[in-house]
Parts: C-alpha cells; sequence; structure tokens
C-alpha cells in the first residue's frame, strides 16, 4: 500500500493532484487544514492537506498509473453532469463533517499505542504477581513454552479488540482484520498496520450515491422504515437544506394515513418552508400528485412507519412503489436508528430488501457510542449509507455519511 499526502488551495484540487500521479484507485484516508510553508503560511494562508492511500497489487506492485478520469461510477453526459451537480449539492453538506476528523487521526495511534502499554504493564504486573506464589516444579515443566507474540500482534489484537468494544460484529472484525495487508516482516512499523486496516474498513463502507437529480421531471424519493425512527425529521432536514441552501424546488408528500398527528407533522415542516404538502392515500393519488408536481426537482414521500413483521403494510409498500417506478426516477432510504439492536437491525434490513432497494440513513448517532452497527448492516446488507443524523435539531443534525469519521470511530477507546 501507498500513502501519500497531497495538498492544494481545496480538497478537490488536492484529491486531483493525487488522482493525477496515482490514478482512480486512491481511497482518502484523511483531511486537514494545513497553513502554507513559508511566509505565505505566516499571513494565515491555508491550504488543505489530503492524505491518500492506494492498495498495491497481489504481486505488490504498485498499480499502473492511469491517466486522470472521471470516476467510473459518473455516467457519460448528461447523466455525468448531474451526477457533479449532486457531488457539489453534497459538498457543502460533506464539508461539516469533516472539519473534526484531523484532531482524531492524529490522536488514534498515541491512544491506541498508550493502551497497548497499558496492557503490557497489566500483565507484567499479573506475572510478577504469579512469581510470589511458589509454583508446583513439575507442573510448570510440562507446560509448553509459549511464544511471546510480537508487537505487530499485539497491537493487530488491540484493533480487532477495539473494533468488537465498538460493537462490530466478530464476523466482520475478523474478516477485516484478515482482509488488511499482512505485514511481511516483523518489524513493520504498527502505524503501517493501522492505516492498512483504516484503509480496508474505508474501502468496506463503500460510497454511496445520495440524492442524484433526475434525468427529466422531478426525482421522487421515498423514506421508509420502522417507527419512531426520524423518517419525517429526516425528510424536514434534507427538504429544508434542498429549499434553502440549494434553492431546489421540493415539495413534501405523506402516504402515513394511519395517523393524523403524522401527516400534521410533515405539514407544519412543509409550511415553514413554503413548499407544497400533499397526502396520498393510494398509489393512484401519489401519481397524481407526480404529475401534478412535474416541474419540481425532488418530491420527499414520507411513509407510515409500522413493524416489518406486518406483511399487509409491506406489501402496500409494495404497491405504491410499483405505481411511482412507473411514473417517476425514484430513490428509496431505508432509515434505522443506530441505537436498534443488530439483531432486530438485520431482520428489519431483510425484510425490506425483499421489496426493494435501498440506501440507508442512520439515525440517532447521538443516542449511542457505538458506531458497530453501521459497519455491521453496511455489510449485511450490501448497500451503502448516505446521511447519518445526530439530534433533533432541524435542519442542522444531518450529515453526509462520511466512511473516515465512522472508521475513526470505530477505531476509537470507547470511553
Ligand atoms: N436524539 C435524536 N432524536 C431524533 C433524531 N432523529 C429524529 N429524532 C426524534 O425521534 C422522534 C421520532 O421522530 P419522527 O421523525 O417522528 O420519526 P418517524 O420515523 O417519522 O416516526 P413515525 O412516523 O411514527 O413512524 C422525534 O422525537 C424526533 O425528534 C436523531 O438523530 N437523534
Ligand atoms: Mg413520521
Amino acid at each position: 500500500m501507498i500513502i501519500k499526502k497531497f495538498v492544494g488551495k481545496t480538497e478537490e484540487e488536492a484529491l486531483e493532484a493525487a488522482r493525477k500521479e496515482l490514478g482512480n484507485g486512491i481511497v482518502t484516508m484523511n483531511v486537514r487544514t494545513v497553513k502554507k510553508k513559508g511566509i505565505a503560511g505566516f499571513f494565515g494562508a491555508r491550504q488543505v492537506e489530503v492524505t491518500v492511500a492506494l492498495e498495491e497489487d497481489r504481486e505488490g506492485l504498485k498499480t499502473v498509473k492511469r491517466p486522470a478520469q472521471r470516476q467510473e461510477a459518473e455516467p457519460s453526459a448528461p447523466g455525468a453532469q448531474t451526477e457533479a451537480q449532486a457531488v457539489r449539492n453534497a459538498s457543502s453538506l460533506m464539508a461539516e463533517s469533516s472539519r473534526n476528523i484531523e484532531k482524531k487521526l492524529d490522536s488514534l495511534q498515541t491512544l491506541l499505542v498508550n493502551r497497548l502499554q497499558q496492557e503490557e504493564n497489566t500483565k507484567s504486573e499479573q506475572a510478577e504477581h504469579r512469581e510470589e506464589i511458589p509454583a508446583k516444579e513439575d507442573a510448570a515443566e510440562k507446560e509448553p513454552v509459549k511464544q511471546e507474540p510480537t508487537e505487530q500482534e499485539k497491537f493487530i489484537r488491540l484493533l480487532y479488540n477495539t473494533m468488537l468494544e465498538n460493537e462490530v460484529d466478530e464476523k466482520y472484525a475478523n474478516q477485516i482484520i484478515a482482509e488488511a495487508e499482512k505485514p511481511e516482516k516483523p518489524d513493520v512499523p504498527i502505524d503501517f498496520i493501522l492505516a492498512n486496516v483504516y484503509q480496508k474498513m474505508i474501502l468496506k463502507f463503500g460510497k454511496a450515491t445520495g440524492i442524484l437529480p433526475a434525468e427529466k421531471g422531478p426525482r421522487v424519493i421515498l423514506f421508509m422504515g420502522p417507527t419512531g425512527v426520524g423518517k419525517t425529521t429526516t425528510i424536514a432536514k434534507i427538504a429544508s437544506r434542498f429549499t434553502v441552501d440549494e434553492k431546489k424546488k421540493v415539495a413534501l408528500l405523506t402516504s402515513d394515513t394511519y395517523r393524523i398527528a403524522a401527516a400534521e407533522q410533515l405539514r407544519t415542516y412543509a409550511n415553514i418552508l413554503e413548499v407544497p404538502f400533499r397526502v396520498v392515500y393510494t398509489g393512484e393519488e401519489a401519481c397524481a400528485a407526480i404529475e401534478e408536481l412535474h416541474d419540481f426537482d425532488y418530491i420527499f414521500v414520507d411513509t407510515a412507519g409500522h413493524s416489518h413483521q406486518n406483511e399487509e403494510k409491506l406489501e402496500d409498500m409494495k404497491q405504491m412503489l410499483r405505481m411511482v417506478a412507473g411514473k417517476a426516477e425514484y430513490q428509496v432510504f431505508l432509515v434505522l436508528s443506530a441505537a436498534t439492536k443488530y439483531r432486530d437491525l438485520q431482520k428489519i434490513a431483510s425484510s425490506y430488501q425483499e421489496i426493494t432497494d435501498y440506501q440507508l440513513i442512520f439515525t440517532k448517532l447521538d443516542e449511542t457510542g457505538a458506531y458497530g452497527n453501521l459497519m455491521n448492516i453496511k455489510l449485511f446488507t450490501d448497500t451503502p449509507i448516505a446521511f447519518v443524523t445526530n439530534g433533533q435539531n432541524v435542519p442542522d443534525d444531518i450529515e453526509l455519511f462520511n466512511p473516515q469519521k465512522a472508521v475513526k470511530q470505530l477505531l476509537s477507546i470507547r470511553h
């Protein structure tokens, strides 16, 4: 693996330089603002420094340098343009989430090394204590000589345990460690091991497309999920960003006709944002509303929360989706609370996977110290996470999902 730093006036400029030199296979490991060297820095000029990693191929050769091209995932024009536009739209959200990361990465290694040292101290104290108890001679003779693990092995173990503490499922923690490039020499520095595991985890999280504008007509975006996870609040947050920051034409629909209060909650947000609001009882009504709102950019659809075991409601949802799919370009987000137990999340995610493809939104990150479920459900569903929310405030408490930040949490010691 190659790890290298690039500097530019903006994050994109630094990344462009990295892509030029290393190709498109790079993974961003860290982004931080640095002062310019020399007298310019003295006067406060700042630059953005990105640290990127590039996986070497199996033979250990550097990945062949490719000319910088557009991201492969970007469709050709006019789709390419719309996606680039979406990325720009997203960047205002993204900038917020990267701000506090740099400090964490710097302290991460120190934390882990300190902990390693603590464990060593506890072990040697225990060993001293054992020595005070006279050992039975013949028993000691029979005990096979244990090979002391190397510093590198101890460090890998520590990373593994930290993941478990953060509630990454054992199966996935094992997978990550097994897939991380093995140090070839016993004296490989531990920051190399850390960078390796870190990069593997970022790759595992992947990248969501987020909300994309439609090629033609409005983009219809449906939010589904269990009761009380924060679907309506999340719609209000996103709708507000698109309306106020991006000046897009947004409309809100709700098919949550089971509770009057639910429709009223979204109507209140629509009134505040001064955007159209419709209650739709059936798929036909949803289609009629979409037709009526054909010159809008985004139509966000709130749905009723219900148990994933309620097959009748899931069938209603499927029916609605079928009709909307025939009418407009649409996307679905499954909204899950990060505070829900992993086993329940698995069941919910599976039952919705039976009716549609979706991207994930995790809410209530402020209510849990454990980020493990994010990794677990991403890997369980093979579905990327698009947004995370971390509080009740509309519109502030939402971010585009930032894998770097999440991985740093997963490798940080929980207090
Ligand atoms: N702490 C915290 N609370 C949140 C977050 N997102 C939403 N909430 C709160 O969770 C509660 C339920 O939110 P709603 O948006 O009504 O949830 P819903 O999924 O639409 O619920 P139903 O329509 O009943 O299925 C409200 O009190 C929200 O303020 C979050 O990120 N963190
Ligand atoms: Mg709701």
